[in-house]
């Protein structure tokens, strides 16, 4: 056989490579907001800096208590992990490097403007436009929302009304229904969709109800809950039973998937507020078992420890019905990223959608979808050169549609059904 030259090679990786920067991405899920909401949506270099994975990394060195931190304003709590993490130490963290990235592909060098000049430059910025400019930026033709009708920020715009924007798709995060039934159960009573906390057929009858007037209400495209390690699925916990006669029969009759993200442990440290949470390893024995018992069911998921990824890609292999997405939270960094789109490649093909953002703040988009964006193109620049050696090469448009079909083409395929 005559093997293929380097040079081959090299153009296949750097078209690779090319095609992978520019392809339009949809983002599938954000904690983002439509610009309509406001504040809610947050930009600009105090967010980048109080994001709360980098509170987290400068708790590492800040000696004052939690509290002090949190009863500063946003810019003074900004200074203080900027001082933390980039003046006393230099910002190797993927955290830090990101806001690093952001800020060099908006065109500024944060060591020639201090951060109050960082400041202005962001102020003569209108939403709209710096809305635009990011999502161009970062090529994203469209991104999922995370929203709540338990969020009572949020829940007001929605009863209000607002024309929408096109790129902003909604999702419908329902945590407080099958993780703290109680307190959903006293919301609903109160927005008059059940009479008790009972968990009856007429209460049932009233949470779907609840479901189907907020999916009409925001236009979701997919239901999606995160849970912790613990979760099990059946047994004769309220979530069990609250995803049975429910979540499922509800999203068939709307036809939209139902998102799961386990292996979250919230509030392992409190007093970081958001930066508290934690990872635990999650028993996808429920997730098989899910996938198993209802066929007629969609559902999408992505997982937070590191130590599930192998088998959660087994288990896309077994079920149709399931569509495996992102690098969550704690796996976001480099070296778990690129472990993870190996394995799934590997494992299974283009079936599966290699990133989402998890963006809290708009900016966010540039640093990780630019990151992610260069760890999936050299691990499929490596996947075609193995073809290659077969004798097998690939065209520029076969790279096209592949990417194409990463990039969202998956997702929306398995999202229509
Ligand atoms: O539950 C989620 O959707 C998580 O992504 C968030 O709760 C988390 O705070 C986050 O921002 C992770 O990236
Ligand atoms: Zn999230």
């Amino acid at each position: 056989m005559i093997l293929p030259s380097d040079s081959r090679l090299a153009d296949l990786t750097a078209r690779v490579e090319r095609i992978v920067a520019n392809t339009p991405a949809l983002d599938i899920h954000t904690h983002l907001y439509d610009p309509a909401f406001g504040s809610l949506l947050l930009w600009g270099i105090d967010d980048l800096l109080v994001y709360h994975y980098l509170v987290a990394e400068a708790f590492r060195h800040l000696p004052l208590p939690y509290e002090d931190f949190w009863r500063l304003d946003k810019p003074a709590q900004a200074d203080l992990v900027w001082d933390a993490l980039f003046v006393r130490h230099s910002p190797v963290s993927e955290a830090c490097r990101g806001v690093l990235t952001t800020l060099h592909l908006l065109g500024l060098d944060p060591r020639r403007n201090d951060l109050p000049s960082l400041r202005r430059w962001f102020a003569g910025w209108k939403t709209p436009d710096f809305v635009h400019r990011c999502l161009d930026l970062a090529r994203i033709r469209g991104l999922w929302m995370t929203n709540s009708p338990f969020d009572d920020d949020e829940r007001p715009v929605w009863e209000q009304g607002f024309t929408r924007d096109p790129r902003f798709h909604a999702a419908l995060r329902i945590d407080p229904l099958l993780v703290a039934w109680p307190d959903a159960a006293a919301r609903l009573a109160q927005w008059g969709y059940i009479q008790s906390p009972d968990l009856n057929a007429a209460s049932f009858d009233g949470a779907r109800r609840f479901l189907a007037d907020w999916a009409r209400r925001i236009s979701a495209r997919y239901v999606m809950v995160s849970l912790p390690p613990s979760f099990r699925y059946p047994d004769d916990s309220p979530t069990t039973r609250l995803i049975d006669a429910v979540v499922l029969p509800f999203c068939r009759e709307f036809g939209l998937p139902f998102a799961l993200m386990p292996g979250v442990k919230r509030a392992v440290n409190p007093a970081l507020r958001l930066a508290g949470d934690g990872v635990g390893r999650s028993d996808l024995a429920a997730l098989e078992n899910l996938c198993a018992a209802n066929p007629a069911n969609r559902f999408l998921a992505t997982v937070l420890s590191r130590e599930n990824q192998h088998e959660l890609c087994v288990l896309a292999r077994k079920f149709r019905n399931l569509h495996i997405f992102g690098c969550w939270w704690f796996t976001n960094i480099p070296l778990v990223i690129d472990e993870m789109t190996r394995l799934r490649f590997e494992l299974l093909g283009l079936s599966f959608t290699p990133q989402h953002s998890d963006a809290r703040v708009l900016d966010q988009v540039l640093y990780k979808w630019d990151h992610s964006r260069r760890i999936i193109a050299s691990v499929l620049a490596e996947k075609y050169t193995d073809l290659a050696r077969t004798g097998w090469w690939v065209t520029e448009e076969e790279i096209r549609r592949d990417v194409t079909h990463l990039l969202g083409g998956a997702f929306e395929t398995f999202c229509a059904g």
